[in-house]
C-alpha cells in the first residue's frame, strides 16, 4: 500500500495492520463514511462527530431489573394531575409507535436504523395530565438508576417507552421488559429496566450526570462530559 493511500485510509478511520513489512487494510469502514456524508431530515449530519457505526447494540451493562412482563409496573408521577401505575397490558393498550432510528453511545459506537416498538412519552404525559409546572422528566429504573431529560425533549415524537427491538422482545441485557428510548441524546439517557417516569419542576441530574457526564448529552455537540 502506498503511503498516500495509507494516510487516506487512516483519515477515513480504516484499520490498518502491519504484517511482514507490508501494510494491509483490514476493514474499510464504509458505513461510517457514508453516514458522515448523509443528512437527516432535520438537517443534522447522520453520524455525530467522533462516532463509528456498528451492526447492533452492544450490551453496556448495568444492574438488571426483573425482566418478566407480568411483574412490570410503570409509575407516572410528580407534577401530574392523575398519578398512576400501568402494568404491561395497560401499556400495550395505549397507541403504539414503530420507528426506525439511530442511537449513539458516548463510548463512540452508533447503530443506524434500529426498529423500536413502543409508546411515546408524550402519550404517557398526556395520560397522566402533566401540569404546566413540569419542566423535566426523570426516567427511573431498577436499583435506583435515573436519567434526566428536559420535558420538551422527552415529549418529542421519537422518544418512546419501548419493549421490542428489530421485531423481537427486548433482551434482558438491553432492558427487558421495557426501557426508555431517547434517540437524539447519548444512549445513557435511555434508561433500561424502566420503572417510572417522574415529571418534575426542577432538574435532577441522574446516575451518570452526577458522575461527570454532561447534564444534557447532545451527540452533535459532543456533550460527553460535564
Ligand atoms: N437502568 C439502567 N439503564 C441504563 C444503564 C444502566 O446502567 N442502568 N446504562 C446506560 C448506558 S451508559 C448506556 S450506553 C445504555 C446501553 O444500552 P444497551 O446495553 O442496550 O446498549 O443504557 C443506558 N441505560
Ligand atoms: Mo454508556
Amino acid at each position: 500500500m502506498a503511503r498516500r493511500d495509507f494516510l487516506k485510509n487512516v483519515a477515513a478511520g480504516t484499520a490498518i495492520i502491519a504484517l511482514g513489512g507490508g501494510l494491509y487494510r483490514i476493514a474499510s469502514d464504509d458505513r461510517s463514511s457514508k453516514a458522515r456524508a448523509e443528512a437527516r431530515p432535520d438537517g443534522r449530519v447522520r453520524l455525530p462527530p467522533g462516532q463509528r457505526v456498528i451492526e447492533s447494540l452492544k450490551p453496556m451493562g448495568g444492574s438488571a431489573g426483573d425482566p418478566r412482563a407480568k411483574s412490570f409496573r410503570l409509575r407516572l408521577h410528580g407534577e401530574v394531575v392523575k398519578p398512576q401505575e400501568l402494568d404491561y397490558d395497560q401499556l400495550l393498550a395505549l397507541p403504539q409507535v414503530e420507528q426506525a432510528c439511530d442511537v449513539h453511545c458516548v463510548t463512540g459506537w452508533s447503530v443506524l436504523g434500529a426498529t423500536f416498538l413502543g409508546v411515546r412519552v408524550a402519550t404517557l404525559a398526556e395520560l397522566a395530565g402533566v401540569k404546566d409546572s413540569a419542566r423535566h422528566v426523570i426516567f427511573e429504573a431498577a436499583h435506583g438508576y435515573t436519567a434526566n431529560v428536559p420535558l420538551a425533549e422527552a415529549t418529542a415524537p421519537n422518544v418512546l417507552v419501548t419493549y421490542r427491538l428489530d421485531g423481537r422482545p427486548l433482551a434482558r441485557q438491553h432492558g427487558a421488559p421495557v426501557r426508555a428510548l431517547v434517540p437524539d441524546l447519548y444512549f445513557w439517557k435511555s434508561a433500561k429496566w424502566l420503572t417510572g417516569i417522574r415529571f418534575s419542576r426542577r432538574d435532577q441530574p441522574g446516575y451518570w450526570e452526577v458522575r461527570g457526564y454532561h447534564n444534557h448529552a447532545d451527540p452533535w455537540r459532543e456533550e460527553r462530559y460535564g
